[in-house]
């Protein structure tokens, strides 16, 4: 059963203030590659793409950037009396043992990460600090580790809003999002949102879509691992709808010998993504995503209806095993385990 409580509740990451032992030195990662909509349309290139891309700048044009603060999801929140509670996350699902998820009001909780927002950001944090990205950006194809450290600087216990499905509860939002100007042509689109303060982290996954992720305010980094890394990502048995997760929890990679042992050997893409940037996730990418500041961001998968009728229908049948206890039971991101 679900909880529900009450706001306020700790929603900013717990700070941990120890030097950090044991720092690993994580997997290698290349800087993905950034672009703009004008040198992909000179180029000639078509969607999907192959491997990651960064379209920096790539959503400004959209009603949603200018529109969608975190006052002014809260009021569209609050209006039509629409104040029902939301499923959140606490913590990380996408490894070790899910815990209950609160349903929360969504308003307050928006207005709090707007006074959070408001702080300067420190330049300094992160996986990789934005100026070592800068000299990294200069250096194509140049190979570097990221700073694990700061992953073990707070507990990544915050209260999260993935993953919501905002247009099904307020569908005149769609109007803000220009969806055909990513996905042209026949394709069926899911969006989510996903707003959560600074510090947020979403597990080692990957989806079986194309995603077009759309960051609307706030800053993310990715890692990012192309599908012919699977072989160091440890796949794990845990379910969840459309995903395959892994047992890398790379909140913990100190605790974590023989998983990290694997995931040192991967060669991974690292963005930063900025709001107005759209970054392109090909399917079955494995990443794992931690925002440096609050965000609001979408989430937005893209499949051909020749996409839906055979991973959709693949995901469907597994997700009717699931619910009939016949295919990892107690052991998934739905159900708090027994
Ligand atoms: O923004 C996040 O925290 C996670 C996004 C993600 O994993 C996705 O869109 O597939």
């Amino acid at each position: 059963m679900p909880t529900h409580n009450p706001l306020p509740l700790p929603i900013e990451a717990e700070r941990v203030t120890d030097a950090p032992r044991n720092v690993p030195t994580g997997p290698s990662f290349q800087v993905i590659e950034e672009t703009t909509w004008e040198a992909l349309e000179a180029s000639g290139r078509q969607l999907p793409f192959e491997r990651p891309v960064l379209v920096k700048g790539g959503i400004k044009h959209w009603p949603a950037f200018s529109k969608w603060s975190f006052e002014h999801l809260a009021g569209v929140c609050e209006s039509k009396g629409s104040e029902a509670p939301v499923k959140f996350t606490d913590g990380l699902v996408e490894q070790g043992v899910t815990k209950g998820r609160p349903f929360l009001p969504v308003a307050p909780y928006l207005r709090e990460l707007g006074k959070q927002a408001l702080a300067t950001p420190d330049p300094a944090a992160g996986l990789l600090p934005k100026a070592r990205l800068e000299q990294l950006r200069q250096q194509p194809g140049e190979r570097f580790h990221l700073n694990w450290a700061h992953m073990q600087s707070f507990k990544p216990t915050t209260l999260y809003l993935a993953q919501w499905d905002i247009l099904e509860t307020f569908p005149e939002l769609r109007k803000d999002l220009l969806i055909k100007s990513l996905w042209p042509g026949q394709r069926l689109t899911w969006e989510y949102v996903f707003m959560g303060p600074a510090n947020t982290v979403t597990g080692l996954h990957n989806d079986f879509p194309h995603n077009w992720f759309c960051q609307l305010k706030g800053t993310k980094e990715f890692i990012l691992f192309p599908p012919d890394q699977r072989q160091h990502m440890c796949p794990a048995k845990k379910y969840d709808w459309g995903a395959t997760l892994s047992d890398i929890n790379v909140s913990r990679l100190p605790e974590q010998a023989k998983e990290l042992a694997s995931f040192e050997k991967a060669n991974g893409i690292y963005a930063r993504v900025e709001a107005g940037d759209a970054l392109f996730v090909p399917r079955r990418t494995w990443h794992s995503v931690v925002s440096v500041e609050p965000s609001i961001s979408l989430g937005m998968f893209g499949l051909t209806p020749y996409e839906v009728a055979t991973g959709g229908a693949w995901a469907t049948l597994r997700d009717w095993a699931h619910h009939l206890r016949l295919y990892a039971w107690n052991n998934c991101t739905c159900h708090q385990k027994k």
